[in-house]
């Protein structure tokens, strides 16, 4: 049986105000075509769909479009809900697709979902494990320890009574730690993924029982703890740190029991996202100028701020996308030591940057007053604060 990866689509997502919708059909309409070559039997989708739990109009059609189209070519569809996606609208008409052999897990509700195909080597036990919190599995599971997702994932997973003989494979929506600890991040998860507490970490040897774990939620394609443990990444590049990623999909073919071959199919995006680094004149030197289409992260090494710079770059490069500049004086405010910073402002202050920085919104008074709570016992801050 052979299995195509995909995760962290974020259809209908934006980088920098500019809408990737035309770069995401693009890259659909190439992955169809893969799968259609390939002559894969079922398409894995682990997770974060859309960028957002309310999807733009534009965002549910271009998904819809491309579901209908895997149904045509025909191959099986095997979906689970991501931490960015509504797992009750993600949920719409998922019982109405099952004779499309289209399967939608989007909400755990408290077992674990099987779907069984049959190959000439026997079965293929496919599990669905939506993107869950411990509260989650825990409201399910009230007589299990659940004190962190590792736990969690493990209760859901036991619940599931996989059978080690056959053939299964599971995606999850997780983060997921390899041997060292470690996964590397591409750059466009949301903040709170980049500052993941060990609560959320879950150990690679969760999936011991897997013969493929497929996996999203981290944006950087890359195998954690064993090959067969694994993360598709996006398929495009959604943040400047991800410039030098290179974006593939995982074609997984499954022979008999314990034969599990990986293969990488490079993706070619519509247009690539590119950072350039030097003064205005290096850049723009029409020997150096190619690309023009792409996306461009710009970084500026002249001391001085160059008027409209954004002005003159889109006239060669039409779609840049940021300027930033590095010179001395960006160097000096770099060296500031954030410590000092921080003794210059008050406890409210910092937790609300701290809070929208990780969250995007505001802290409500409720957990303004919690955390006060917390720093007064702690003594960060004075008992008559
Ligand atoms: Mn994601």
């Amino acid at each position: 049986m052979k299995i195509m990866h995909l995760a962290d689509l974020h259809i209908g997502k934006s980088v920098k105000d500019f809408s990737m919708i035309e770069d995401q059909r693009f890259i659909l309409d190439w992955i169809l075509v893969l799968a259609e070559m390939e002559k894969v039997d079922a398409v894995l989708i682990a997770g974060d769909v859309y960028d957002r739990s309310i999807p733009s109009e534009e965002a549910v059609g271009l998904f819809d479009e491309f579901i209908y189209r895997l149904t045509q070519i025909p191959v099986k569809v095997l979906l689970i809900s991501g931490n960015h996606d509504s797992d009750e609208r993600l949920n719409f008409g998922s019982r109405l697709f099952v004779d499309k052999e289209v399967y939608f897990c989007s909400k755990y509700d408290g077992e674990l979902y099987r779907q069984t195909f049959e190959d000439e080597f026997g079965p293929v036990n496919f599990y669905l494990l939506p993107f869950v919190k411990a509260s989650q599995v825990r409201h399910f599971h009230p007589e299990d320890e659940i004190e962190n997702y590792d736990q969690a994932v493990r209760v859901a997973i036991a619940d599931g009574d996989v059978n080690p003989d056959e053939r299964n494979v599971i995606l999850a929506h997780q983060f997921v730690a390899g041997r060292s600890g470690e996964v590397m991040l591409g750059g466009s998860e949301s903040p709170a993924v980049a500052n993941v507490g060990l609560v959320e970490r879950i150990g690679f040897d969760c999936f011991d029982d897997f013969d493929y774990a497929a996996l999203g939620h981290i944006h950087k394609a890359q195998s954690v703890g064993r090959e067969e443990v694994r993360y598709a990444g996006t398929p495009l590049k959604y943040h400047a740190d991800e410039a030098g990623d290179n974006k593939s999909i995982p074609i997984v073919t499954l022979g008999k029991k314990g034969e599990v071959k990986i293969e990488l199919k490079q993706l070619k995006p519509r247009r690539d996202l590119r950072c350039l680094k030097g003064t205005l004149k290096q850049l723009l030197d029409p020997k150096v100028v190619n690309g023009t289409d792409d996306y461009i992260f710009v970084t500026l090494t002249e001391e001085d701020i160059i008027p409209d710079a954004m002005g003159i770059f889109r006239q060669t490069y039409p779609n840049t996308m940021q300027i930033r500049y590095e010179n001395s004086h960006t160097r000096e405010i770099e060296a500031v030591d954030p410590s000092q910073m921080a003794e210059l402002r008050s406890f409210p202050e910092l937790m609300t940057d701290f809070y929208q920085k990780m969250y995007g919104t505001d802290m409500t008074e409720e957990e303004m007053a919690i955390m006060n709570q917390v720093a007064k016992k702690a003594g960060v801050i004075d008992e008559t604060n």
